[in-house]
């Protein structure tokens, strides 16, 4: 059985070989040629700054989606995005109707601390995250206990499944390296419950 990796308040369930090492490989592959991906601005304390990364959003309509300060439009699925989406689906017992994906190009791009608590996801969201390439440390922070970190590598190819509370009482980051690595793509599909209205 696969454990929790969240001590309290939150299930964090880690599937390390998720998808094999040839499978992996191809996604990787296919994913960087096929998706289009882009460097956006967020705002942080009112600023727009570049974000560390690339992004792009998929989903099921082509609604938008408002993330940490920015607005984003759904590309439709690809076939691949749809393969690796019901494969996930089944283990995780819910449909997914949205992906951010994130291309991470080497060991200066990041992704710093947060909660995927957006209002579009509803009250406990369930967050299925599939990495593919170079393994990255994912870090959870609880948010009242400096003490209580977790942290976990996402290895190609493993699938991390979020749920219950979890998004009220952990951030979560991908913190830069020092140690030179290659290219990692990751995707969290997501379960939008309602769209803002702007
Ligand atoms: O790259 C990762 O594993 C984390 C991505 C993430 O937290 C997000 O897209 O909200
Ligand atoms: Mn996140």
């Amino acid at each position: 059985m696969n454990k929790n990796l969240l001590p309290e308040k939150g299930i964090a369930i880690f599937y390390e070989e998720f998808f094999s090492e040839e499978e992996s490989k191809y996604y990787f592959l296919n994913l960087e040629k096929e998706i289009e991906w882009k460097q956006e601005p967020i705002v942080i304390f009112g600023k727009k700054v570049m974000q560390p990364r690339l992004t792009a959003w998929y989903g099921d309509n082509s609604d938008e989606y408002r993330y940490s300060g920015i607005t984003m439009k759904a590309h439709e699925w690809t076939p691949v995005l749809l393969e690796i989406k019901k494969k996930i689906e089944a283990v995780a017992g819910v449909k997914f109707t949205g992906a951010l994906l994130n291309f991470y190009r080497d060991e200066k791009d990041s992704m710093g601390w947060h909660k995927d608590d957006e209002k579009e996801l509803g009250k406990n969201p369930v967050i299925g995250s599939v990495s593919f390439g170079a393994s990255r440390t994912f870090k959870f922070q609880n948010i009242k206990n400096k003490e209580g970190q977790v942290t976990v590598d996402l290895t190609s190819g493993s699938f991390l499944l979020m749920s219950g509370e979890t998004q009220h009482h952990w951030k979560h980051s991908i913190p830069k390296r020092t140690k030179p690595l290659g290219a990692r793509i990751n995707i969290t599909f997501r379960i939008i419950k309602s769209f803002s209205k702007r």
